[in-house]
């Protein structure tokens, strides 16, 4: 265990899944600030039953718990604040500007580079205080490009060098200590919005978004406070998207 930024800090050689740790931890009273990194993850998990796959030592590999004061519906922008953090991390260490994919990923141009899965704790203690547990892991390619069918990109991939997994967990908790304060107040969760809208090439880009039972092409116009995605479709229809697997057809 150690101290960065404020957070404390468990590092692992190997581990099942930094979210399934800190979920666990959680359900035990985990206090706000408990964070997880591992060199290699043997059960790694993407969203809706995906696995992320990364070579020992080629990603940042890490999850974070926090308690925000915040209602269950808003828990969507703890994984902005991670996703805004961890782009700006990757700027400040290697000149790369990644941008935001609707809902969850760091993308440049149409690659992953790096994936994000939000989950809120079952059962937290939370509570009295208003606030909720949620736990967001982040994987940041930074050699591995992930499995060849993902068509991922890495830090390397892209600028030819890349900094340590320790190098970039740093400098991503100095940003996340930033915006974690943010995420308590109304007026800081407007400003994450805010930052999230600048930043996401999803918005004006043409897309077709695969839901369960139907596929639907269009623009994505907007995200709104919820996170969720207006998409006009061809015959100028307006769609409201909350999940959804989304392809970009044409970038902005
Ligand atoms: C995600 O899911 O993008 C969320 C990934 C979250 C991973 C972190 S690592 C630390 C923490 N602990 C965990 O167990 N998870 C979090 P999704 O959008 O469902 O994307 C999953 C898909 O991305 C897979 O089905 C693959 O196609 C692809 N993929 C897997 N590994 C990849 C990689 N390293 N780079 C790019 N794409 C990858």
């Amino acid at each position: 265990m150690s101290m960065n930024s404020g957070f404390e800090v468990r590092s692992f050689k190997e581990i099942d899944s930094t979210n399934t740790y800190l979920i666990e931890e959680a359900k035990q009273g985990a206090r706000d600030g408990l964070v997880a990194t591992a060199a290699f993850q043997t059960a790694g998990r993407g969203r809706q039953g995906r696995t992320w796959e990364a070579p020992e030592g080629s990603a940042l590999l890490v999850s974070a718990l926090l308690r925000p004061v915040m209602s269950p519906d808003e828990a969507h922008l703890v994984a902005t604040a991670v996703a805004l953090s961890a782009r700006a991390a990757i700027e400040q260490l290697s000149g790369l500007r990644a941008s935001l994919k609707w809902p969850n990923d760091l993308v440049v141009e149409a690659a992953k580079i790096a994936g994000i899965l939000g989950e809120i704790a079952p059962d937290a203690p939370g509570g009295s205080d208003g606030s909720i547990a949620v736990v967001v892991g982040i994987g940041i390619n930074l050699s591995t490009e992930g499995p060849p069918e993902a068509k991922g990109t890495s830090v390397l991939a892209q600028t030819g060098s890349a900094p340590s997994p320790d190098e970039l967990l740093d400098q991503f908790l100095a940003e996340l200590s930033t915006r974690r304060s943010m995420l308590d107040e109304p007026e800081g969760r407007a400003a994450l919005l805010a930052e999230a809208r600048s930043l996401m090439s999803t918005l004006g880009s043409q897309v077709r978004v695969t839901r369960q039972d139907s596929i639907l092409e269009g623009k994505a116009l907007e995200l709104t406070d919820g996170a969720r995605l207006i998409v006009l479709d061809d015959a100028g229809e307006r769609h409201v998207i909350s999940v959804g697997d989304l392809i970009h057809l044409r970038p902005r």
